[in-house]
């Protein structure tokens, strides 16, 4: 898919706020710092999603419409590892209830830099439980080197594997080295 244009549309703090749900959706959503607007600044070739070291400037919907016909969407769910489990049973919550009322593409975004988080992989077991389909993008696979990264990814595909059943596809990225840029672009289009 080329990419012809490019507009920020909204931010907005409520579902209730979002645009009309005229055009098909793509939603990123990880853990904070995990690399949601980089991947999106990638991924639409200029530097329009947010990306900073600080999360709290990002806790709204961010709606960026691309191409005139589809929107990319940076959510703000899905906070710290250590967040106690009520607030994380809360934003588990929230972000089922915009997926179930979206119904967007879903991508959950994990850090290939480190080993699996039991965080990331309840999410991926709490969307199973509502039969929301999601792809996986592992981020930052520039961070650490290639041995590492590989391990990584071997030890998330046998624990995905153990907690959903079944491997959803698995694409990797770097929005340092704009590497698969093209094949993210092309799932994409085949899914919206
Ligand atoms: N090395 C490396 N750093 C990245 C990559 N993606 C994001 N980062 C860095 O990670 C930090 C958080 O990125 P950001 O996109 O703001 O994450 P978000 O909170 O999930 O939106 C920033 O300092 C980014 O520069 C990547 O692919 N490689
Ligand atoms: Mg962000």
């Amino acid at each position: 898919m080329q990419i012809t244009s490019v507009n920020f549309l909204k931010s907005v703090a409520k579902v209730k706020d979002c645009p009309e749900e005229t055009l098909p959706e793509v939603a990123v959503i990880g853990r904070s710092n995990v690399g949601k607007s980089s991947l999106i600044n990638m991924l639409l070739g200029q530097n329009i999603a947010k990306a900073s070291d600080k999360p709290w400037k990002t806790q709204l919907i961010n709606y960026f419409l691309v191409n005139k016909n589809w929107y990319f969407v940076d959510l703000p769910w899905y906070w710290y590892a250590k967040s106690s489990l009520a607030s994380r049973r809360n934003w588990i919550d929230e972000s089922h209830d915009y997926f179930l009322e979206r119904k967007p593409f879903i991508f959950v975004l994990v850090d290939g830099s480190i080993v699996p988080q039991k965080i990331d992989l309840e999410f991926m077991e709490s969307l199973k439980e509502e039969e929301l389909p999601f792809s996986i993008v592992v981020t930052k696979t520039d961070k650490a080197n290639q041995k590492t990264v590989s391990q990584n990814m071997k030890l998330l595909k046998q624990q995905v594997q153990k907690t959903l059943g079944y491997l959803p596809e698995i694409i990797l990225s770097s929005s340092v080295k704009k590497q698969w840029r093209d094949k993210i672009l092309e799932l994409i289009e085949m899914k919206i």
